[in-house]
């Protein structure tokens, strides 16, 4: 059923605590947790704790959700100190934009230049 906890999905494991991770800040909705590979000096994943595929299907089945995430990402740029120098949120959907785990998440990057367009 939407938005229930998958047994094979990582970040469905890091909201249970069964697999670490360097969580950022919390709410009631949302988990925001470092990357495990960063890509800038601040680069977080917001993730709903419900589990949907991606953005889109987060949006349109819980836009309220889709809003928690996107408040995050604002709360996590403030947190980071990257608010006032500019940051960016993306959310890659589709193997071909290059997601690679299948639960909807905000990357938040900031920190250094960021080019546009992104590669
Ligand atoms: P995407 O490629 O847009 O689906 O982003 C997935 C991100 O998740 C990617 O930047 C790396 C990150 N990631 C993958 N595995 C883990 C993990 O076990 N822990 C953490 N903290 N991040 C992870």
């Amino acid at each position: 059923m939407a938005g229930e906890a998958q047994a094979d999905c990582l970040f469905c494991k890091i909201v249970a605590g069964d697999v670490p991770a360097t969580i950022v800040r919390e709410t009631e909705t949302t988990v925001a947790f470092q990357d495990i590979n960063p890509q800038a000096p601040c680069h977080v994943l917001v993730i709903p704790r419900a589990h949907y595929h991606d953005a889109a299907a987060l949006a349109t089945a819980e836009p309220a959700l889709a809003a928690d995430v996107l408040r995050e990402a604002g709360e996590v740029a403030a947190q980071c100190k990257v608010a006032d120098t500019g940051y960016r949120v993306v959310f890659n959907t589709g193997t071909g934009a290059g997601q690679t785990v299948f639960h909807a998440h905000a990357h938040v990057l900031g920190g250094r230049g960021l080019q546009w367009p992104p590669g």
